[in-house]
Formats: C-alpha cells, sequence, structure tokens
C-alpha cells in the first residue's frame, strides 16, 4: 500500500491517490507512514528528474500529488491549542519557489501547538527582515532547495544582525542543499534537516 502511495507522488497520479491514501488509513497504516511515502515519492521524482528521465511538468504534477495527498492526512495528524508553544515565521528565499517543505514544517509547527506566519516564496531579504520587525517572532525559519538561492539565508541573517534583531527572534535553516556546516557559516542558530528535527530544535530554542 504504502509502495503504491510512494509511486502515485512519483508519477504524478493527481487522481488516485486521495483514493489510495484513505485506502491505506482504512488499512490502519499510521498517517506519518503515509507521508514518509509521499515524501519518497517527492525524492524519487527529483532523482528521475536528475537523469534526465522526467522533465519540469513531471515535478509540477508530482508536487500537486504530494498536496493532494497532504489534504487527506492533515485532518489524521491532530491540531493542537493554536499558539501557545511559541510565534514562528516561515519563508522561502528569493528566486525560490519551493514551498512544500516549508509547508510540511508549518503544518507540524501548528499541529504541535506554534502560530505560524507563513511569508511565502520567493522571499526578499527585505521582506524576511520587515515580517521579523513586524511580527517579532521567536523563530525564523528559512528554506531554500536551491543551490542557487541558499546563499540569500546569509544575507537575511546580515540583514538581521544590522538591524539588532537577533536579540528576541533566532533563526533555523533547511532544505535540500543546505547544512549544518553551512548554517555554522553564516552563523544560523540552528539547521534542520528534516521537518522533525526542525519542530524538536525549534522547540528547544524557545525553551533555551
Ligand atoms: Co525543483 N528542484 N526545481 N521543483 N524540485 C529540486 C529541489 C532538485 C533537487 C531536483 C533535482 O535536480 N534532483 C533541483 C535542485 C538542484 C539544486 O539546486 N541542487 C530542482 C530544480 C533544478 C528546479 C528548477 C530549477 C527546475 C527548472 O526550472 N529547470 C525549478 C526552480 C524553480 C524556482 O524555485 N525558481 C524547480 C521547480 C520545481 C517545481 C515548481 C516544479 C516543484 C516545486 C513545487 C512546490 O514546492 N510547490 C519542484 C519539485 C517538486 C522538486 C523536487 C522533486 C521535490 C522537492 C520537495 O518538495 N521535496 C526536488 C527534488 C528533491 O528534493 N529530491 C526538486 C519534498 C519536501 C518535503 O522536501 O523541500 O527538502 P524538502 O523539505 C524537507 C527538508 O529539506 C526539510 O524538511 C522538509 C521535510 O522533511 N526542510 C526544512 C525544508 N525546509 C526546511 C525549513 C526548516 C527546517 C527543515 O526550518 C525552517
Amino acid at each position: 500500500m504504502l509502495k503504491s502511495i510512494t509511486e502515485a507522488v512519483r508519477d504524478g497520479n493527481t487522481y488516485d491517490i486521495e483514493e489510495l491514501i484513505q485506502a491505506g488509513l482504512d488499512a490502519g497504516e499510521k498517517p506519518f507512514d503515509i507521508l514518509q511515502a509521499m515524501m519518497k515519492g517527492l525524492e524519487q521524482c527529483g532523482d528521475k528528474f536528475e537523469n534526465g528521465e522526467f522533465f519540469l511538468p513531471e515535478l509540477i504534477i508530482a508536487g500537486d500529488t504530494f498536496n493532494n495527498g497532504i489534504a487527506i492526512i492533515k485532518p489524521q495528524l491532530g491540531q493542537a491549542t493554536l499558539g501557545q508553544a511559541g510565534k514562528v515565521i516561515l519563508g522561502t528565499v528569493s528566486g525560490d519557489v519551493h514551498d512544500i517543505g516549508k509547508n510540511l514544517v508549518g503544518f507540524l509547527l501548528k499541529s504541535s501547538g506554534f502560530e505560524v506566519i507563513d511569508i511565502g516564496t520567493d522571499v526578499s531579504t527585505e521582506s524576511f527582515v520587515a515580517a521579523v520587525k513586524k511580527h517579532e517572532p521567536d523563530i525564523l525559519g528559512i528554506s531554500a532547495l536551491l543551490t542557487t538561492t541558499m546563499l540569500s539565508m546569509g544575507e537575511i541573517i546580515i540583514a538581521l544582525d544590522e538591524e539588532n534583531l537577533r536579540n528576541k527572534t533566532k533563526v533555523i535553516i533547511g532544505g535540500g542543499p543546505v547544512s549544518a556546516r553551512f548554517a555554522e557559516e553564516i552563523n544560523a542558530d540552528a539547521y534542520a534537516s528534516d521537518a522533525a528535527e526542525g519542530i524538536r530544535k525549534i522547540r528547544t530554542m524557545i525553551a533555551n
């Protein structure tokens, strides 16, 4: 069952995904396992894109299929009391429209009781800084999926430092091309390799 869900996302089977997921839930599969299976599908789609088997339309439809699937399992993943755990701003850097990972982080944060302000994709450094000034969050979470756009993360951190905005707000970064080493280089407060680690690190940062 999980294998069919992975293949449905990989192959952009937008119409059958809902039925497959419902069948998985009915058969007792855990929502988190279904989520992992869907993420594996996107990974496989990316691999096929990389080796020239898939092209941009396949990436687009795989992303849409993933989003359709998420809509089905969302209610199963629970919802905690909004905003009690802390306030987090999330955004994807300038020039980058990838938002599935960021949305997943946001969704899990909301399910864990955080207030999440999602400022979207292709967000300029100035807009990141303006959002931090306006909302004074505990955490700013920045996502980048392209090696060409990840460098903006460093620019955002420098701009926040220049405006003395990092006393209250800590910065966590994530996304395919970034790493703990890169986070250290650009002076981010934390790096997370996946959404679950992101939530854990955000909790720790707020507690300390
Ligand atoms: Co694009 N894309 N894409 N793409 N895409 C990748 C990223 C790529 C790796 C594919 C490949 O070549 N194998 C490659 C990047 C290569 C590189 O730079 N190293 C790539 C490329 C090249 C491109 C284009 C340039 C293609 C083109 O036009 N020729 C183009 C760029 C557009 C732009 O942004 N300007 C492009 C476009 C797209 C679509 C729009 C079609 C679509 C995105 C749809 C959308 O997001 N709404 C898309 C997709 C779907 C992908 C792949 C297949 C899947 C990405 C994804 O959603 N993964 C991707 C291949 C891959 O990643 N293997 C690929 C699932 C998601 C849950 O994972 O986002 O990594 P991820 O998030 C994870 C962690 O990284 C982490 O937690 C998440 C959950 O565990 N995380 C955080 C992420 N952000 C975090 C923030 C945190 C904490 C953790 O705290 C704040």
